[in-house]
């Protein structure tokens, strides 16, 4: 399985939030502008590899009638189904071999808004995995900003991480919205944070901790 050390360096940790064709343009459930994130993310992926340190992807994995759609009472299109096209990673995303994909909301009654639904292949959810690598931080990035971003930063703030918010590497379905959502995570305790910053945190993860407790 993964080569990745058990415990990285500074407790560091990433996670990619639904990066599939259904939240990119011509998608189901499209964000606009959601693939301009992809290069972007690419970089952050690269980073946390040549740091040895663990990265996931979750994804939205739905089964054809579930609650979570229109049809079945629920409020969205019908959108990354098992499987289906639509449910697969956007094919420009740079996935390393031993990152573990996450996947959530797989069953007619779970509507899997937070990667902390969501379990590995092996059936280990996101939290089990955090703690067996000893994560402290976890950096999130993805789609969308105000919901399975959102639901997934303040899951984490629930369980004791501490989140940074790639804020070059979101993007919302609705900007007003995406807009609140981050400055609930903000207040949540998320710290928010770009490419450059992040460079830089990887290499001397108490920059971070430092930055987060000054006033
Ligand atoms: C999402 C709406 C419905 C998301 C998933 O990935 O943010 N949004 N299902």
């Amino acid at each position: 399985m993964s080569e990745r050390p058990r415990y990285p360096r500074g407790g560091q940790a990433l996670l990619v939030v639904d990066v599939q064709n259904d939240f990119c343009p011509g998608g189901a459930l499209a964000v606009s502008s959601g693939d301009e994130i992809v290069p972007i993310l690419n970089r952050y992926i690269k980073m946390f590899e040549r740091g040895h340190l663990p990265i996931y992807l979750s994804r939205d994995w739905h089964p054809r009638e579930t609650r979570h759609f229109r049809e079945f009472g629920g409020r969205w299109p019908a959108h990354c189904v098992q499987e289906s096209v639509g449910a697969a990673f956007h094919p420009a995303l740079a996935i390393p071999a031993d990152a573990q994909v996450i996947s959530k909301g797989t069953s007619p009654d779970d509507e899997g808004y937070s990667a902390f639904d969501g379990r590995d292949a092996t059936g280990t959810s996101l939290a089990d995995s955090l703690v067996r690598y000893g994560a402290r931080t976890l950096y999130v990035a993805g789609l969308a900003t105000e919901y399975c971003v959102r639901a997934s930063v303040l899951d984490a703030i629930a369980h004791g991480l501490r989140v940074v918010l790639l804020v070059d590497a979101i993007r919302p379905l609705d900007p007003d919205d995406g807009l609140r959502a981050i400055d609930e995570m903000r207040l949540a305790g998320a710290r928010v944070a770009t490419l450059d910053e992040v460079g830089r945190a990887i290499d001397d993860p108490s920059m971070l901790t430092e930055a987060r407790s000054a006033p």
